[in-house]
């Protein structure tokens, strides 16, 4: 008799005889949340805390608490910024690698409460969060695994009970939380030992605690970090994933970083990928780099790689040591919000009806007459990611009379694809699709004429 464990059972592929003939597994789509998110398309990532003060991008552990002593900080100047740049959630560093804890945790002495800001009585998550409520955006928060000050670091089961109670803290007292930002950062405990996470056990909890969040991190489980921080996603990129892929946060290897940028077409699971970037060199303020804030153009060069690209920008723009958004990097969010509208107000191809036909199990064309003839320079193709994302090769293709020339060709579209190209004179518009995971359902086809996008008025 043959002894059959568990493990060789499911290794041999004997559960194949158990899915009906015809049954096709049903590919993976967004959750409400998740689809809320990338809807969302622009968020605002704020890096605060001692390094603001020590002007250093990584802080040791050491830092006196004492240091953080913000002059005038107004959480809600940092919502109103983010509001008129057309940002929906804001994401603040609870906790960065240094330890040093924005709001008055029960679980250390390293935190806010031991600072000379509001006599020790202040609590950035309370203003941060009654901020972005008073202004009808969504708050988000990052807890840095990594932790340079608590002696319980490298002491895996020590730390991440107190990492679980950090968490309840921050996820029971400030009201809906819609993301949970988790970074990978896995650095040496002050004892030697290397930290062993307990992931699933941190997911569990916001779960339990913030059912309606989304859990970041580069293994998702829900968004997964797209690789880089450049501000560039995948040009293909899929938004289902195989989880296997990237099994664990800072998982390091072979094939990780194209995983997270690309996704996978036969992924099982819906994990998009979100684009981080700072407006400044560096995540954390400093003084030194206040020339340095990326231009309105490059700002809106990141929008088309990004949200561009089926993903989702998160964009950096620190607070300073007065605990404000630095004016200069202020009038740059507003300047990109009226770029992005000026560039996508009068979209030509609007109400206009369209052909579709389907050309095959994988392929469709669409066809769309404009009644007159335009000037086009972009392309915003959609598609109706609630049902799954499905295409995977398309072109587009442009006529004024007779001839057809190709204005973009790609591979994903997902949410939102958009394409620049050479502005050219065209009155029909052939959308391709060449190739798809199963049969296409219709995209939205978008066509603006880049030539709008004059610069801004006001300071840029
Ligand atoms: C990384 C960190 O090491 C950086 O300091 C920054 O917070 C970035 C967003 O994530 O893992």
């Amino acid at each position: 008799m043959t002894a059959f464990s568990r493990r060789s059972f499911l290794a041999a592929g004997s559960a194949a005889w158990l899915v009906p003939r015809g049954f096709r597994a049903r590919r993976p789509v967004p959750s409400r949340a998740q689809l809320e998110w990338q809807r969302d398309e622009l968020a605002l990532f704020l890096h605060f805390g001692v390094n603001t003060f020590s002007d250093r991008e990584w802080g040791d552990g050491k830092e006196d608490p004492a240091s953080f002593a913000p002059t005038a900080l107004d959480a809600r100047q940092w919502a109103r910024a983010a509001k008129v740049g057309g940002f929906r959630t804001l994401i603040l560093t609870a906790k960065h690698h240094d330890g040093f804890c924005l709001w008055p945790s029960r679980t250390t002495r390293h935190s806010v409460a031991s600072s000379p800001w509001r006599e020790g009585k202040g609590d950035v998550v309370r203003e941060f969060t009654d901020a972005c409520r008073a202004e009808g955006l969504k708050a988000g928060l990052y807890l840095s695994p990594w932790d340079r000050n608590n002696p319980a670091y490298g002491d895996s089961p020590r730390y991440n009970d107190l990492y679980c109670d950090q968490l309840t803290e921050l996820l029971t007292a400030y009201g809906p939380i819609h993301e949970v930002w988790f970074d990978g950062a896995n650095g040496e405990g002050p004892n030697g030992k290397r930290q062993v996470y307990d992931w699933p056990r941190f997911w569990g909890l916001v779960r339990r605690l913030q059912p309606r969040a989304v859990l970041f991190s580069d293994a998702g489980p829900d968004i997964r970090w797209i690789g880089n921080e450049r501000g560039v996603a995948g040009d293909t990129n899929w938004s289902t994933m195989d989880p296997a892929a990237v099994p664990y946060p800072g998982a390091d290897g072979p094939g990780i970083i194209r995983a997270l940028q690309q996704g996978d077409p036969g992924g099982t699971v819906w994990r998009p990928g979100e684009t981080d970037v700072s407006i400044r060199p560096g995540w954390f303020y400093h003084p030194a780099e206040d020339a340095r804030v990326k231009t309105v153009d490059e700002l809106v060069g990141l929008y088309f790689t990004s949200v561009g690209r089926n993903s989702k920008l998160l964009l950096n723009v620190p607070p300073t040591r007065e605990g404000l958004l630095h004016q200069t990097d202020a009038a740059r969010l507003r300047a990109m919000s009226v770029q992005l509208d000026i560039i996508f107000r009068n979209d030509l191809a609007e109400a206009h009806r369209v052909a579709w036909r389907s050309t095959g199990p994988r392929s469709a064309v669409a066809d769309l007459d404009l009644g007159r003839i335009v000037t086009a320079g972009i392309a915003d193709l959609r598609e109706d990611i609630k049902h799954g994302q499905l295409v995977a090769r398309y072109v587009l293709e442009g006529a004024e009379a007779g001839e057809w020339r190709t204005l973009s060709r790609g591979t994903t579209i997902g949410c939102r694809k958009l394409d620049r190209f050479d502005p050219l004179q065209i009155r029909r518009v052939r959308l391709r699709i060449e190739d798809a995971v199963e049969r296409p359902r219709r995209v939205g086809i978008g066509l603006f004429t880049a030539a709008d996008a004059a610069p801004p008025p006001g300071p840029a």
